[in-house]
């Protein structure tokens, strides 16, 4: 046991031990981790644990084979808010860090690889409504990519989160290639089809703030500009974050459009959220299926010629429009 370890080792030590599953096993770790002081003294104790949650995942994985459900829920995020979008990327890229900043979660931060351990879900506000972010393990990783995969299958979209200071290009190559390998695509639009899943994705380009930076975003656009959306940004540094946020929103795809019951004024605080592409009709049966036969026109505010305009049920929403229906 190398001398000089703090207090906050021993707190985490202590619940590590009392820890009775493996879910709370494996969260008192990554604190534990967390807590060691990094020195030359620490490296085999900072190693020993790090092999030590490898096999605890490898258990737990073991574990939810064999068991269905139950155990499963350590390693599902249950959804919540107008969208669901996943953290994808490399160790030490910087994803909890968008974690913290964006979203009221706490996870670990810390500056060695390998860091996150468990999915850890946060819900940021976008104006009025909240969108969840899930922190995932970096992927790559043998001991935990077979529940990432699984989340990264089921969720809305993807926050790629490069580290600009460290070769973006191969960063993104190896991320499409992985994502390749459990056959799902990124794409500008979500679908499902033969070839596989496609999801919507976003880059979000971490620590401009570091010597290099500049000249690595600015290749990387000269190769990928245009093919999927990018925000460089700084988490260190608190630079273009209002920018990634608003770009986090437009990535899910959806639009959030207000219901005004006729002669009413409409409730300007509690949007729907639906697809963007979404028509009168399927706005309606969104709102009740009874619409199906009895809509038979709307009244748009918004996205209109004019204010109030009567518009078709195949007429396509925009996003903030108010919309009155009429049966
Ligand atoms: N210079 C700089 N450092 C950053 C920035 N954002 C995060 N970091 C640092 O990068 C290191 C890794 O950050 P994390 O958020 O833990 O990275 P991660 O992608 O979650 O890492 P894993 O969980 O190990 O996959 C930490 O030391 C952060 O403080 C940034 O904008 N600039
Ligand atoms: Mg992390």
């Amino acid at each position: 046991m190398p001398a000089n370890l703090p207090p906050e080792y021993f707190e985490a030590e202590k619940k590590f031990k009392q820890a009775s599953t493996i879910a709370e096993k494996l969260a008192t770790l990554e604190d534990l981790i967390a807590s060691v002081p990094k020195h030359k003294g620490t490296d085999k104790l900072r190693a020993d644990l790090r092999r030590r949650a490898s096999q605890l995942n490898k258990e737990a994985m073991a574990l939810r084979k064999t068991k269905k459900g139950g155990r499963d829920s350590l390693y599902n995020v249950q959804r919540e808010g107008a969208a669901q979008v996943a953290l994808v990327g490399f160790p030490n890229s910087g994803k909890s860090s968008v974690l913290a900043t964006l979203t009221n979660a706490a996870p670990v931060i810390a500056d060695y690889p390998l860091t996150t351990l468990l999915p850890l879900p946060g819900m940021m506000p976008f104006e009025n409504i909240q969108i969840q972010l899930v922190d995932l393990p970096a992927i790559g990783n043998e001991s935990t990519d077979g529940w990432v995969s699984g989340i990264l299958r089921n969720t809305d979209a993807f926050l790629m989160v490069l580290d600009l200071s460290d070769e973006p290009e191969i960063q993104i190559e190896l991320i499409l290639e992985q994502l390749g390998r459990w056959n799902i695509r990124v794409t500008a639009k979500e679908s499902e089809d033969h070839k596989g899943i496609r999801k919507r994705a976003l880059i979000a380009a971490n620590k401009s703030d570091l010597p290099g930076a500049g000249e690595n975003i600015q290749r990387f656009r000269e190769r990928w500009g245009g093919t999927i959306p990018l925000v460089s940004l700084s988490i260190l540094r608190k630079e273009n974050l209002e920018e990634l946020k608003r770009a986090i929103y437009d990535v899910t795809g959806i639009i959030r459009i207000y219901s005004k019951p006729p002669g009413k004024e409409p409730n300007l605080t509690m949007p729907f959220t639906i697809h963007s592409g979404c028509t009168v009709m399927e706005f309606a049966e969104h709102i009740h299926k009874d619409f199906l036969s009895r809509l038979k026109f709307a009244r748009i505010w918004g996205s209109a010629k004019f204010e109030g305009q009567k518009v078709e049920r195949s007429y396509v929403l925009k996003d903030r429009d108010i919309v009155e229906l009429h049966t």
